[in-house]
């Protein structure tokens, strides 16, 4: 973004505001990141060159060592898949393509706030996942500040379960357990994550869903919304080595919508890890932090036990026939 350009909506993520044209100028914007800007704009995701002149041995390092830690017989006679969360804590080149600058740079100029690498999930087969939107498994305030980045470890066609995608979609509505028709979550938020109703139930008409076929070291970063899923991997006797790293942004409050129905004060708060950083993230807003007094309603200035106290005297001197003064605003 050009200095001199001022962002009237800065809780957007740029690269989805209306004003795309005015934060992304063309004679301002280095040609590379305008092309995955518009792509991700456009389609909901965009296709890059994992930025690593290491990637090649890495990706073989990686899978190497983690070859014997999957079942195979039971993938092969039953098709039972696996996923394995979180890998950074142990293997250094997860994590190290989880913290990739290059990587956590383009996504903070596309976004406009510093991205950070939070989860990990590494795929030895196609995850066959049913369509969904990530956006109903974690979620920030403001919205959309979340995106994912898979990079295929190995080669990845139409027979070991390529990625698919209905381009546009990240534009479709936010489900929350409001539009579920739910007042309450029913289990686990895991259990509600995976409930039939938060796919999608059925693709608009016009819209073909797009499948990916990937090189080894080729990624996708995806925005939070958009709606994806593992094809069926149709042959047994291939892998599907993938790694998906998810990404919050700054200065925002993080939050598992399906165990959330925020307008009536249940949030489900996240406070997830920086992987960069080993350090937890509270989550803020507009560079206030997500403190009690925050959490229980208290707008800035407003001390809730003072509040307390206020109405306690008011009620005490009405009941001695005193005028009781009513505070204003409330
Ligand atoms: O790898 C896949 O097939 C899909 C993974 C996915 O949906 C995710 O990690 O959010
Ligand atoms: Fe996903």
């Amino acid at each position: 973004m050009a200095a001199e350009v001022t962002n009237p909506l800065p809780g957007m993520p740029l690269v989805e505001s209306p004003f795309f044209e005015r934060l992304f100028p063309p004679a301002d914007t280095d040609p590379a990141l305008l092309a995955v800007a518009r792509q991700l704009r456009q389609d909901g995701f965009a296709v890059i060159d994992f930025p690593d002149p290491d990637f090649d041995r890495r990706a073989e390092a990686l899978c190497g060592r983690l070859r014997d830690r999957f079942d195979w017989a039971a993938w092969r006679e039953r098709g039972q898949v696996g996923r394995m969360q979180d890998l950074w804590r142990e293997e250094p080149e997860v994590r190290a393509i989880a913290t990739n600058a290059a990587v956590i740079d383009l996504l903070s100029r596309l976004y406009g706030r510093r991205a950070w690498p939070f989860q990990t999930l590494t795929f030895p087969v196609g995850s066959q996942q049913p369509y969904h939107s990530d956006a109903v498994h974690f979620s920030s305030a403001p919205e959309r500040f979340l995106c994912g980045v898979w990079v295929a470890l190995e080669d990845v066609d139409e027979s070991n379960g390529p990625l698919v995608y209905y381009p546009g979609s990240h534009r479709w509505p936010i489900l929350g357990l409001d539009q579920l028709g739910r007042n309450r979550p029913e289990g686990k938020p895991s259990q509600i994550a995976s409930h039939e109703a938060c796919r999608a139930p059925v693709a608009p008409p016009g819209v073909e869903p797009r499948r990916v076929h990937a090189r080894r070291g080729q990624a996708l970063i995806w925005a939070a919304n958009l709606l994806h899923g593992g094809e069926l991997h149709r042959d047994r006797a291939r892998s599907r080595w993938s790694q998906v790293t998810h990404y919050y942004f700054d200065d925002c409050l993080y939050y598992t919508p399906m165990g959330s129905l925020p307008l009536a004060g249940q949030v489900q708060y996240r406070t997830p890890l920086d992987i960069a950083t080993g350090q937890p993230v509270p989550g803020s807003l507009n560079g206030r932090p997500l403190d009690r007094d925050f959490r229980e309603g208290a707008l800035a200035g407003d001390w809730r036990p003072l509040r307390m106290l206020r109405r306690a005297l008011a009620w005490r001197l009405g009941r001695r026939g005193r005028p009781a003064a009513a505070p204003e605003g409330e």
